[in-house]
């Protein structure tokens, strides 16, 4: 199959700057080469381009409405476009606002084919604020609501329905940071949130088993990669940095049982923040987990 790469070089989305040299972080950590070396075809797009950071304060709840909304319009074209090709697309944000434009592409792709969606969040946080509730108005905290249909009218509705999603869609991994009225919206929604407490006293194993057991072959599996999901002590690059996450061990196994479903259609990798990097070294460390997430694993297994 065909990997393509589309790089969404922007923080607007967030309130640390930096995550919008994630992409070139991951071209610099190899990531072209690394999928090829995959047996995959790879195709690097380039970056999208859209409006700089203007740096304002929230307006009306929201941190730079406009722009997040020019952006993800890129994103959203630029999924489509390879979705339409048959490739696999893979984002390369950039803030985790630009999941909007991407998964709502996938879901109008999805409903198109006649397939159904299931998306996993892998996060420190479960980016389920709206407008009303955000304690920061930064729109990356804001993605889930949005794509539930949930959040500013602009950046709702986007796959051709009002909601992108239905709550049993999707499926939360690492959370570790909620804020106070996201847990009652995540009560009201009845959203399954795997949290730490979750991994912790499960494990990974079971904790993907779960996740996992319920796909079938018309499934479209979309990974949205939050780096901020890992233990900063390996991920030091990310803007919002929460302790006690997912060793390296633990995601590597999620990424390879979620590689085995065969059945994984598309990626986000966002929120490397190379300006708080430490030699680039998460991107580098992305770049491994993607390259998991394709299959790759030490020795050759049965299915
Ligand atoms: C926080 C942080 N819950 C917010 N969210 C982040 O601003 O809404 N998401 N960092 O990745
Ligand atoms: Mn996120
Ligand atoms: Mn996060
Ligand atoms: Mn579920």
């Amino acid at each position: 199959s065909t990997v393509s790469l589309i790089g969404a070089p922007t923080d607007v989305g967030a309130s640390v700057r930096g995550a919008g040299m994630g992409p070139d972080a991951l071209r610099v950590a190899g990531i072209v080469e690394t999928l090829r070396a995959h047996k995959l075809d790879v195709i690097d797009r380039g970056n999208l381009a859209g409006p700089p950071n203007p740096w304002h304060e929230p307006a009306n709840g929201v941190r730079h409405l406009d722009e997040v909304v020019t952006w993800n319009r890129a994103v959203f074209d630029a999924v489509s476009g390879a979705l339409g090709e048959g490739h696999i697309p893979l984002l390369m944000g950039g803030d985790h606002s630009l999941a909007i434009g991407s998964i709502s592409a996938i879901a109008k792709h999805c409903r198109a084919m006649g397939k159904s969606l299931r998306v996993l969040w892998l996060d420190a946080h479960s980016d389920v604020n709206t407008e009303a509730i955000s304690p920061s108005g930064n729109l990356h905290g804001m993605p889930v609501s949005c794509l539930l249909g949930h959040g500013p009218a602009s950046l709702v509705g986007w796959s051709g329905q009002r909601a992108a999603l239905s709550p049993e869609d999707i499926d939360f991994i690492g959370i570790r940071s909620v804020d106070a009225e996201e847990k009652q919206a995540i009560r009201l929604l009845g959203l399954s949130v795997y949290d730490m407490r979750h991994i912790d006293e499960y494990g990974m194993r079971h904790t993907m088993t779960e996740i996992l057991q319920d796909l079938d072959a018309d499934t479209h599996l979309h990974v949205s990669f939050d780096l901020d999901c890992l233990d900063p002590l390996e991920a030091p690059g990310v803007g919002t940095r929460v302790r006690g996450g997912p060793t390296y061990r633990e995601m590597q196994l999620c990424m390879e049982m979620i590689a085995d479903t065969g059945l994984m259609g598309s990626l986000d990798v966002v929120e490397i923040n190379p300006a708080l990097d430490v030699r680039n070294r998460t991107a580098e460390l992305a770049v491994e987990f993607v390259q998991s997430l394709f299959g790759a694993s030490t020795l050759v297994r049965e299915r």
